[in-house]
């Protein structure tokens, strides 16, 4: 049922100590790499991304062999490797375009795959021949890349219900809608029925099925908030020509009726797989602190000398690794930084915790912490068109009690081991002289901007509600001073 969480990646941040070591602790941390070997041994080997584009659907291919990411080098790389490179990541091989020389940035990684032949039949990439892994004469400007769709294609998550209507000719549910959950364990739980205008029970498309979905559902019912949003044939059901397709709701709806969905796709549902729920009454909700974020927000110019952990983790702009590639003295070069308090409040009624057990935890030599779960905070520049011009890291989390209300004993700590998770009524503060906890914003010349911090950016982990998430403020930026201002508090 959670295997969405596991899906997530995480990233962590505590401190970077340096400390020296004794045999004893030469000994653990050697423990220690093993382990995350082990961890990494069991992402899926040939799995591909998209790095350094303007979104997940384009930028230079990377492929995971043995544990690690790597490039893949342009030589022979056409549009026939750019077809499977989409298909692959799920998008329609139609608009496929390779890119070669670079185009999405110099390659951060050692190339794994070179001299790639295809014969387009191929469902992965991996398939295809090539020089074998690892084997190849490259130089960082020889990535290939791919675009896979136009960013018009791609539903933006900002849009409102307006625009969705108009772009996916999006339909409002009927008004005096009646909805109901089958076939689940439990009352709580089980797929999504509507009852449709002759009074049929039909069953909802698990296509695009997500918690700002299910959170509607389970509130329609009077059932509390969604624990979890399924795809899936567990609880029966059958696809019919009746059955609702392409469901969509905002996350702030008052009741199901008011969300939307494709009336021309009515009974056409790609996969065979049904939307069902499971609701519950205790959940945590975070909230960002935007007044904090605006309290500690100041620049700091920092020599590259002290990033290198960062940099590991890729917590600066592009240009910094080409600074390191180019330049002997790279390490007496500055970055600008734009730092933060990051601070996130559970005003839920239920412990927020990571769903991926503490064995599978993996070990960050650079920031010796460990990453317990792939949260999500990401910070974004824009500047005045909308662009986005600088970003954050998806910062790592480590999740911990920092600061609770008077009478909440905090409970969870990252030392040594420890339990992760923000209890009720508890923040986890992510200070800015945390390393990462930042915009590297070097490349941006002085001017206004607007800046977005959000938590849960993309639903991914449910909570009671979203329109709490995310700080949108104005950036001003001067040549030896910024602030952070005006900040309010919305959906990511
Ligand atoms: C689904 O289809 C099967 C086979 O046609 C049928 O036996 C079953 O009753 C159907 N289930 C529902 C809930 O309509
Ligand atoms: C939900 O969000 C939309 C778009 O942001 C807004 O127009 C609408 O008023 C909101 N609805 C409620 C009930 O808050
Ligand atoms: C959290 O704080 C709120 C408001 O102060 C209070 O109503 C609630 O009972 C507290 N919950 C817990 C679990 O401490
Ligand atoms: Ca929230």
């Amino acid at each position: 049922m959670r295997t969405m969480w596991l899906r997530f990646a995480v990233l962590a941040v505590v401190v970077c100590v340096l400390v020296a070591d004794s045999p004893e602790e030469i000994k653990k941390k050697r423990a220690l790499l093993v382990k995350k070997h082990l961890k990494r041994l069991k992402k899926i080997d040939g799995g591909i991304k998209l790095v350094g584009g303007r979104g997940e659907f384009e930028g230079n291919v990377e492929i995971l062999h043995e544990g690690s990411w790597g490039a893949i080098c342009d030589d022979e790389w056409d549009v026939t490797e750019a077809k499977i490179i989409c298909r692959q990541l799920g998008y329609p091989e139609k608009k496929a375009q390779p890119t070669v020389n670079s185009y999405f940035g110099p390659a951060k990684r050692r190339f794994w795959m070179d001299n790639i032949y295809c014969d387009g039949t191929e469902e992965e990439i991996s398939t295809c021949r090539f020089d074998g892994w690892g084997q190849s004469d490259c130089n960082p400007e020889e990535a290939a890349g791919v675009i896979c769709a136009e960013p018009e294609d791609i539903p933006q998550k900002q849009e409102t219900l307006s625009n969705m209507e108009t772009k996916y000719k999006l339909t409002r549910l009927p008004s005096d809608l009646k909805i109901r959950l089958k076939n689940g364990r439990i009352p709580t739980e089980g797929r999504v029925e509507i009852k449709n205008r002759k009074g049929k029970w039909v069953t909802v498309c698990g296509d695009g099925w997500s918690l700002l979905e299910a959170l509607i559902v389970c509130k329609t019912l009077g059932l509390g908030y969604a624990n979890d949003a399924m795809q899936t044939d567990y609880f029966g059901g059958n696809l019919t020509r009746g059955t609702f397709v392409g469901v969509k709701c905002i996350g702030n709806e008052t009741d199901f009726n008011e969300c939307y969905y494709n009336q021309q796709l009515t009974g056409h549902c790609k996969s065979r797989d049904l939307a069902a729920v499971s609701c519950t009454n205790s959940m945590p909700d975070l909230i960002i602190d935007h007044m904090e974020l605006m309290q500690s927000a100041h620049l700091e110019d920092r020599p590259m000398f002290f990033l290198q952990c960062a940099m590991e983790e890729n917590c600066v702009a592009s240009t910094a690794y080409e600074i390191q590639r180019e330049n002997a003295g790279w390490h007496l070069e500055t970055r600008r930084l734009l730092k933060f308090t990051a601070k996130i409040f559970n005003a839920g009624t239920a412990d927020f915790r990571p769903v991926i057990p503490k064995n599978l935890w993996e070990w960050h030599m650079c920031h010796m912490h460990y990453h317990s779960m792939e949260v999500f905070a990401t910070f974004d520049i824009f500047n005045s068109k909308g662009e986005r011009v600088a970003e954050g890291h998806k910062a790592s989390f480590c999740l911990e009690d920092n600061q609770c209300l008077p009478g909440v004993e905090p409970r969870f700590a990252c030392a040594n081991y420890g339990d992760q998770g923000i209890s009720v009524n508890c923040s986890d503060i992510y200070k800015y002289t945390v390393d990462c906890q930042w915009v590297d914003i070097t490349d941006l010349d002085p001017g206004h901007y607007r800046m977005k911090v959000a938590v849960n950016p993309e639903y991914k982990v449910p909570e009671m509600t979203f329109e709490n998430n995310a700080a949108y403020c104005d950036f001003y930026y001067e040549e030896t001073f910024g602030s952070v201002r005006n900040c309010v508090v919305r959906r990511p």
